[in-house]
């Protein structure tokens, strides 16, 4: 019923039908967003965030006459922000065929979605989706024709990909057993990809294997998607190519850190209206995105406590000043709570149970598994909506917490995630990585930008701050063992 009225607001319905194409896993569809009206807004944001987005830019001004991805079908799962607007108009100006959707239920900026489908590329993603609207989209954008695939992916976190590999392997075992497996995941997200999954199969029992040969390679934007791509890299069951865009220094050190570093704490106010300054912050994970947020709230005059399992990380924290101490001994102390690690069940029932009333806890991971959601809503705490995307639950005691963005990054759930220009190094990296996919159909395995290209990244940017580059002189470049237009750091140097 609300996916009923939903889609009569959203859905412009095309003139074509699906059944006209054979085997077509999809209902063919234009676009779907919340209201095609915001496109003007969208489209304002856009002109001025390109001007801040200067490595995308230059780009386009590069490669728009040469066309490096002309003919190719490209398949986006990444928020769908006015940043990935620049980033979809970029690929398309270099002459892809773009479908895009959203890597999260809340991320998207339904006026960059609304300009977007304005210019008749196929976009599937509004704010708040459902979790059955969200699969239904990523496969929306995975279609190409009603049941061709992408050549093409730019994945932020490896659900496109996920779903393409899911997809595989069960075609694979109905080859092998000639009947599907009964589902018997418990997440709710695992029974939507499996029940979509059935769908597919019914409609067509070979799409996915139809489809992955002309798969050429992926992109992928963050580190939980990287890491899970070479968790399929270690067990060989990686299907195509992958570009590891998040570890080019020019995403990892700037995105990561210095994103996080601004939009962590818009989210937070934008969300709650805190004031900042004197609350004491507890950041767990001190990896890049903790190091962004924890000077974050340093830098508002926070008390910040950080956590962390590595003890490196926990070293650097420590000589940064930050009180370094386990989770457990804080959750009387904090105020705020940021989970940052990428791992899973960091802040659990139990712990929010303990923490103190009017406590907020947000994550800004990739996954919401990194705080206990589901226990939180399945345990006896009553939950009161405030404002989409900000919960207060009340424990039997009158204790009260505020949950944000459901435990969903809360830069992009209740904010718009990192400012423009950051995006651009991010996204130039991205653009970089398509063509080299494109360019080279490299064997299966997973790929780096080489350091000369992340150093090209890196001096484009450079020009739009007004900064000033020194240049070695032949003695000097000599004397250091490189050469005098770089690279200038080994691979293994790690900034
Ligand atoms: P990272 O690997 O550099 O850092 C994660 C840190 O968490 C590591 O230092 C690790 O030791 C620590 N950690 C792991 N388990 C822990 C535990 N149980 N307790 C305390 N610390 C623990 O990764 P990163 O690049 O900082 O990314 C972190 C997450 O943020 C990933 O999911 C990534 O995809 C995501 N990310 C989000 C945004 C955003 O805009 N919201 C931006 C970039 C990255
Ligand atoms: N991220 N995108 C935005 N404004 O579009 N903000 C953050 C945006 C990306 C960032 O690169 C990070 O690695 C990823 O979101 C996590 O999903």
């Amino acid at each position: 019923m609300r996916t009923e009225t939903l889609q009569n607001k959203r859905v412009i319905k095309s003139k074509s039908n699906s059944s006209n194409i054979k085997n077509s896993v999809v209902e063919i569809l234009p676009h779907l967003v919340k209201d095609i009206k915001l496109a003007k807004l969208g489209r304002d944001k856009i002109d001025i965030s390109e001007r801040e987005m200067p490595g995308l830019m230059l780009l386009r001004k590069k490669y728009s006459r040469t066309k490096p991805l002309k003919g190719f079908k490209l398949t986006g799962s990444l928020h769908m922000t006015i940043e990935t607007a620049i980033l979809i108009e970029t690929l398309k100006d270099l002459g892809a065929d773009v479908r895009w959707a959203s890597c999260n239920i809340f991320s998207t900026q339904d006026e960059a979605a609304a300009a977007i489908a304005k210019t008749k590329t196929p976009v599937f993603a509004w704010k708040g989706e459902t979790l059955k609207e969200y699969w239904d989209c990523t496969l929306q954008a995975l279609t190409f024709n009603g049941n061709e695939g992408p050549n093409l992916i730019v994945d932020d976190g490896g659900d496109a990909t996920l779903l393409i590999h899911k997809g595989y392997e069960l075609e694979n075992y109905f080859n092998k057993k000639k009947k599907l497996p009964k589902i018997t995941a418990t997440i709710e997200e695992e029974i939507v990809i499996e029940k979509l999954l059935r769908k597919v199969h019914k409609r067509n029992p070979n799409h996915w294997h139809n489809i992955v040969p002309d798969i050429i390679g992926v992109s992928e934007e963050t580190t939980t998607g990287v890491a899970r791509l070479q968790q399929m890299v270690d067990d060989a069951s990686l299907l195509f190519p992958a570009f590891n865009v998040n570890d080019a220094a020019t995403k990892s050190k700037f995105d990561n850190l210095y994103g996080c570093r601004e939009s962590l704490a818009d989210g937070i106010k934008r969300s709650t209206e805190i004031m900042l300054a004197g609350k004491t912050v507890v950041v767990c994970g001190y990896g890049d995105v903790g190091k962004g947020s924890a000077q974050s709230m340093k830098s508002y005059g926070c008390k910040v406590i950080v956590t962390e399992i590595d003890p490196i990380c926990a070293l650097q924290a420590a000589m940064e000043g930050f009180e370094v101490r386990k989770l457990e001994d804080v959750l009387e102390r904090g105020n705020i709570f940021v989970t940052t690690t990428g791992n899973k069940d960091i802040i659990t029932l139990k712990h929010m149970r303990k923490m103190k009333d009017q406590a907020i806890v947000c994550n800004i991971g990739h996954f919401d598994n990194e705080i206990q959601v589901d226990a939180l809503n399945a345990s006896n705490a009553k939950r009161d909506t405030i404002k989409p995307q900000l919960d207060r639950y009340t424990f039997k005691n009158g204790k009260q917490i505020f949950l944000l963005a459901e435990g969903r990054l809360v830069n992009l759930g209740c904010a718009t995630g990192h400012a423009s220009f950051v995006m651009s190094t991010s996204f130039s990296n991205q653009v970089l990585a398509q063509i080299f996919l494109a360019q080279n159909k490299p064997a299966t395995g997973m790929y780096d930008l080489p350091r000369k290209l992340d150093e090209e990244v890196a001096r484009i940017h450079l020009q739009h701050l007004d900064a000033d580059l020194t240049r070695l002189s032949k003695e000097q470049a000599d004397y250091i063992g490189v050469n005098v237009n770089g690279p200038f750091k080994k691979d293994e140097y790690r900034y």
